[in-house]
Formats: structure tokens, C-alpha cells, sequence
């Protein structure tokens, strides 16, 4: 039997149920690891530069870390499966693999740490168990939750903004599930890189975590299904009874994922741009040297993004992940042509998403 591809991951992780999802999907036989087992210390974690998961490492012995990384390794050797055609399909998708990936963090480190009564016993299982048995093992553990804690506080999750936090996601929650209840993924009868983007927040925090999942499984049963979908081999599509194989004909953008888009563009939009002022303002002030590492992890960042949303002022961590990430939908528009532009123009302007192809990051950009 041929070596499979070992992932390094872990079940209550965010980034690794999007590259598990993927291998999931596309049928690439895996083996799941978590950063408790010795290869990682040794093997991994050399090469890797830094601790995080998801790591894939081939059966070829080659090491790949970043989820986004890991998909497109697969996509480029092989004709780009889960990357719709059309232009407005492409650029949706794409925007949904950045507003899965960091545009939904907030709601996720909310529904995890603010429901303890629900959650803890079962998230610090995961947190123990993803670690080997050692002495140290139930202090580490409590280490790592404090600081995930601590995380969400810097990701704006505040006692101040916790009504505004839960408004917001419950209704994206009761529009995903609209959507989802006319298509099985996002963009038709097939996965795209925008679903598997959106499965990292929607897994291992908003899906499976108790407090959460309960509200899933009470208040939008079709994204519940599609939760469970997106960790299946098939189509898994019995509820719909006239089911394609492929995306939406005729770059079509459904209305209810343009409804949808409507709602994450309420904080998805200015965040972006509050946290282009703020990092593009500290590059200018800083001038740190070309391939100098980008700020740190956690709190080493350029400061806060602060925002309106809903009337409740959200002051965030600056964090250039974003930036990164939506480089990919910007060049993709870039690349288009004048008459395809009016069509994604069209699309992101109804959706309330347009500014976000100019939110970028520059050294050259003079402080507000
Ligand atoms: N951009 C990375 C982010 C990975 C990431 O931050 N993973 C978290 C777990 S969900 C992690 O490994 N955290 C441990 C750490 O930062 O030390 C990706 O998409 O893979």
C-alpha cells in the first residue's frame, strides 16, 4: 500500500479543519498526528520554522505548513479542482477563504471561551489530550488555554462587545443556513476553496464545540449538514432532490450568498480598512528591512484596528494575515479583463464588499 501524507493537526484546532476537510474531499489518504507525538518535535518542527498546524508532510518526506499552503499544493498539481472558472465565482470564493480563514475569528473565540459552563471540560480534553502523557502535561495545558484566552480579548472579544459579536453571528448563521438550504456548498454542488476556507472557523470552534454546536443544531440545521458535509468523502446531498456535480452555471453568484455577504460585510469591511491604516502607518514609521520576519505571534503586532460596528466601537489587534491572504483575490482581479471587471464590480459593490480591493498593505503610504 502506498505511504499516505501525514497530517499534522489537531481536532480542536481552527486552521486544521481547513486542510483536513480538503484531504478529506479530494480522497488523498491521510494520517492525522497530533504536536504531542515526537516526530513533530524532531522531524517537524526543523523544518517547519514555526509550531503551527496544519503541517502536511508528503510521502515524498516533503514538508509543507500553512493550510493555505497545503491547498495549493494540491490545486497546482491538479488542474485547480476546487477554483471555479467564471471570474465572479473565483473572486468570491477566494474572499471566502479570507473571511473563513480571519474575518470569523471573533465569533469563534466568543462562542469557545465565553460559555465555560458549557465548553471547558470539553475543550481542555483536547488541549490535554493533544499532548503526550508527561508530568508537565496538565500545566501546559492550562498555559495554552490562557493564552488562546487571552487571544480573544486581543481579537476584540470583550465584554463590551459581546452583544454586538453574538448579533452579528447569529445573523450570518440564519443567512448561511437560507443558503444552504437551496445549495449544499457555497457556490453550487461542488466545494470550493471558499468552503474550505469557511470550515475553520465553522468545525472545531462554531460546529463542535458544545455551546455552539447546540446553537447550530437548533437554529440552523442545513449549516449543521454542511459541517458534517464538508468532512465526508461523497457529495453527501440526500436533502436535495435535483442535485448537479458542479458549481452554479453561468458564473452565476446566488442571491442568497450575496444576502450573506451583505451581513459579513459589516465588519469584515471596516476592519479591513481600520487594520490597513494601522499596519500600513507602522511599515512607514518603522521601515523594517525587506524579509525581515512580519510581527510576531500573538500581541507583538503594530497595534489595534478601532472600528464601528452596529454602534459599539470594536478596537482589534492589527494582524497583516488578512493582507496576505486578500493579495490573492486582488491580483486574481488584477488579472481580468475590462468586461469581466464590470461583472465582480457588480457583485462586490451589491454585497458591500468593494473596498476590499484596495485594502492593501504598503511601505509607502504617509500615516492618517
Ligand atoms: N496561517 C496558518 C495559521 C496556523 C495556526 O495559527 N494554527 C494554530 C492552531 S489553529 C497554531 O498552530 N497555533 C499554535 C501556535 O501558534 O503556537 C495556517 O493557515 O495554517
Amino acid at each position: 500500500m502506498a505511504k499516505p501524507y501525514i497530517l499534522y493537526a489537531m481536532t480542536h484546532s481552527l486552521y486544521s479543519g481547513r486542510a483536513r476537510s480538503y484531504l478529506i474531499k479530494h480522497h488523498i489518504p491521510f494520517q492525522e498526528l497530533s504536536t504531542g507525538h515526537e516526530s513533530f518535535k524532531a522531524e517537524v518542527l526543523p523544518k517547519g520554522k514555526l509550531p503551527t498546524i496544519p503541517t502536511l508532510v508528503t510521502p515524498e518526506g516533503e514538508f509543507i505548513r500553512d493550510g493555505a499552503a497545503i491547498i495549493e499544493h494540491f490545486e497546482a498539481a491538479n488542474g485547480r479542482p476546487s477554483r471555479p472558472t467564471g471570474p465572479k465565482q473565483r473572486i468570491i470564493s477566494a474572499l471566502f477563504d479570507v473571511i473563513g480563514t480571519d474575518g470569523l475569528l471573533r465569533p469563534a473565540m466568543h462562542y469557545r471561551w465565553n460559555f465555560p459552563e458549557d465548553n471547558l471540560a470539553f475543550v481542555r480534553y483536547h488541549f490535554l489530550h493533544s499532548q503526550r502523557g508527561t508530568p508537565e502535561r496538565r500545566e501546559k495545558t492550562e498555559a495554552m488555554m490562557n493564552r488562546m484566552r487571552y487571544a480573544a480579548m486581543i481579537f476584540a472579544v470583550t465584554a463590551q462587545t459581546q452583544a454586538v459579536v453574538e448579533s452579528l453571528y447569529l445573523d450570518y448563521l440564519e443567512a448561511l443556513n437560507m443558503h444552504f438550504e437551496q445549495y449544499p456548498y457555497l457556490l453550487g454542488w461542488r466545494p470550493s476553496i471558499g468552503d474550505f476556507g469557511l470550515i475553520a472557523p465553522m468545525y472545531a470552534h462554531l460546529g463542535r464545540d458544545p455551546h455552539p454546536a447546540k446553537l447550530m443544531q437548533q437554529r440552523a440545521v442545513s449549516v449543521h449538514r454542511w459541517v458534517e458535509r464538508m468532512n465526508r468523502y461523497d457529495q453527501d446531498v440526500p436533502e436535495f432532490f435535483n442535485a448537479g456535480t458542479d458549481f452554479v452555471e453561468d458564473d452565476e453568484v446566488p442571491e442568497s450568498l450575496m444576502a450573506l455577504l451583505r451581513i459579513l460585510a459589516e465588519d469584515f469591511v471596516p476592519e479591513t480598512l481600520a487594520t490597513a491604516d494601522v499596519i500600513n502607518c507602522w511599515l512607514a514609521e518603522h521601515k523594517p528591512e525587506t524579509g525581515a520576519p512580519a510581527v510576531g505571534r500573538l500581541a507583538k503586532a503594530p497595534g489595534t484596528a478601532s472600528f464601528v460596528l452596529r454602534g459599539e466601537t470594536i478596537e482589534a489587534l492589527a494582524q497583516p494575515h488578512r493582507f496576505y491572504l486578500l493579495q490573492r483575490v486582488q491580483d486574481d482581479y488584477a488579472s481580468l479583463s475590462a468586461a469581466e471587471r464590470l461583472g465582480v464590480d457588480a457583485v462586490l459593490t451589491e454585497s458591500g464588499m468593494a473596498a476590499i480591493l484596495k485594502a492593501s498593505l504598503s511601505r509607502h503610504r504617509a500615516c492618517r
